[in-house]
């Protein structure tokens, strides 16, 4: 029995503002967490439970299922909420808003499950060109929503013909279907790499939050242009938002936006598509339409798209403003202003071996080791190069860019501008007589010479978004 005081949900409600105090419940017990609001690692979302319960935010931002988050909300209890306001509570408890998930993968490497964030495994992703959907990284930020295809619509908003409304069949019908083989990737790719460093805030991925798909669809262009885009427009427009139909608890959807150029240039090839590999798209990648924007970060590939507006300001979503941004290493989270920096669009020059991997043991007898890989650089800029070093940087040899592995046709050579896929990569080389143990480093180069920094430290970041040091594993000899 506990010596706190009781409170009904009456009292628990009336504080709900920093004024009158920050008070929440959960499982029966009442918090004022006024004090503990300014220092929230989620920000000021938390006052969005001022006065109620935390369980059905909770179960939407799944990062709280962690026995540290509970340490800290036990030092603000301050009583039980009545045994009789909380039976009411418990019948009002909403459902899981996470249900109505697509059944996943078990192959995949979950980093969160609700929202679900999971990557392949390296060794995996490899062996395709094409990632088959079912293993294709998914980084969803919210539960996946159900959409009827046969009510679905896209509204396309900001021009002078006013909005234009298409349901799926009208995409499919009145537009011609392009289709583009595209290599996506999340911005916080790598993000592991930086945690050894020091820690930074995010999801822990590996080296698999990327891969490659082949995406059909109308070209966003089309779209613009049947929707009454013209060079009037151009002179005010410089940006096109998209809006998704998944929700937060409070209906913020999410959201992003991309710079008008890329969207109407014919070059772009920014496609609202419906098919991914052939068939329609998972339910985990957008269906039944998402924006796929070649070249550019995974964050502003919008999937289950609802709307998209021409605008003179970028997305206003926390998505696009306070998040996905780089900053020096000397900026910390007390020091860190989101405005001075540059939403992510294009990413840098990336590439990771994918076998074999860290800590393998590999044996003497084989005398010969095969190193494999994958390599990608934002902006349509064309992979020209892979070099491997089996002693940690000291020597390198080039790799062979391969597509769909031994035997089989290369891909065609991508427009100029428009590489837009990844390249996978090989080596193979004598095992080095006298080494116990290999460091083996990869980097890539594009066509504009740009190249991956060596170390993690001098691009570490408190977001831990654009990790593309050299890849480094260690592997192990058995005699
Ligand atoms: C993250 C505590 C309420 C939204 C976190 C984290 C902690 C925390 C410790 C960091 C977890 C980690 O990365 O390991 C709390 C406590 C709360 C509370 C003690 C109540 C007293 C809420 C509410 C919301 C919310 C009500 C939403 C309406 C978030 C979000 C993040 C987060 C979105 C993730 C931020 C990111 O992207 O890293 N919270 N939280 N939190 N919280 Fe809360
Ligand atoms: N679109 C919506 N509507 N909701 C999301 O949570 N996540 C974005 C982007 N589009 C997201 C979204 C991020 S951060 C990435 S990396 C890609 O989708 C991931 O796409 P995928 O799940 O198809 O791999
Ligand atoms: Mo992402």
């Amino acid at each position: 029995p506990s010596a706190l005081p009781i409170f009904t949900q009456e009292e628990v409600i009336s504080h709900r503002s920093l004024e009158d105090g920050v008070w929440v419940t959960y499982k029966g017990g009442v918090y004022d967490i006024t004090e503990f609001v300014a220092v929230h690692p989620g920000g000021d979302k938390i006052l969005l439970a001022a006065g109620g319960d935390l369980e059905p935010f909770w179960a939407l931002y799944a990062v709280h299922n962690q026995e540290h988050v509970l340490e800290i909300l036990s030092e603000y209890k301050v009583g039980e909420l009545s045994a009789e306001d909380l039976k009411k509570q418990q019948t009002v408890v909403s459902s899981d808003p996470y249900s109505s998930d697509p059944k996943r993968h078990p192959i995949l490497r979950v980093n969160s499950l609700k929202p679900f964030n999971a990557e392949p495994p390296p060794e995996i992703l490899s062996d395709n060109y094409i990632t088959p959907s079912a293993i294709f990284f998914k980084r969803n930020h919210l539960p996946v929503p159900q959409v009827d295809p046969a009510s679905y619509q896209l509204h396309v908003e900001g021009l002078p013909g006013g909005v234009l409304t298409l349901s799926l069949e009208e995409l499919k019908t009145r537009f011609p279907k392009h289709t583009i083989t595209a290599t996506l990737q999340c911005a916080g790719n790598r993000r592991s790499e930086m945690n050894e460093v020091k820690q930074v805030k995010g999801l822990n991925w590996g080296i698999a939050a990327i891969s490659n798909a082949t995406w059909g669809g109308a070209k966003l262009r089309d779209v613009l242009l049947a929707a009454g885009y013209g060079p009037d427009v151009a002179k005010w427009a410089r940006h096109v938002q998209f809006e998704g139909l998944d929700k937060d608890v409070t209906g913020t959807t999410y959201g992003a936006s991309i710079p008008l150029n890329k969207a109407v240039s014919e070059e772009g090839d920014v496609l609202l598509a419906y098919e991914m590999n052939s068939e329609d798209l998972p339910a985990d990648h957008g269906y039944p339409v998402r924006v796929v924007v070649p070249g550019t970060v995974g964050a502003r590939n919008v999937k289950w798209l609802g709307k998209i507006s021409v605008s003179a300001e970028e997305s206003s979503s926390h998505w696009q403003q306070n998040d996905y941004k780089g900053f020096s290493p000397g900026t910390d989270w007390d020091t860190v202003d989101f405005k001075s920096a540059p939403a992510i669009q294009e990413l840098p020059i990336q590439s990771a071996i994918t076998t074999p991997a860290d800590g393998a043991m590999i044996d003497r007898s084989a005398e010969e080791l095969t190193v494999k890989g994958y390599a990608w650089s934002g902006g349509g800029r064309e992979v020209v190069r892979v070099d491997v070093s089996l002693d940690g940087g000291k020597t390198w040899q080039v790799a062979q860019l391969t597509s769909n592995g031994k035997g089989q046709e290369p891909e065609p050579s991508p427009l100029p501008g428009r590489a837009w896929a990844w390249k996978l990569w090989e080596v193979s080389a004598p095992l080095p007589p006298d080494d116990q143990e290999l460091e083996i480093v990869c980097k890539a180069v594009d066509n504009s010479y740009n190249m991956q920094p060596d170390t993690v430290p001098p691009i570490w970041n408190l977001r831990g978004v654009l990790s593309n040091a050299w890849h480094r594993v260690k592997v192990k000899i058995r005699e």
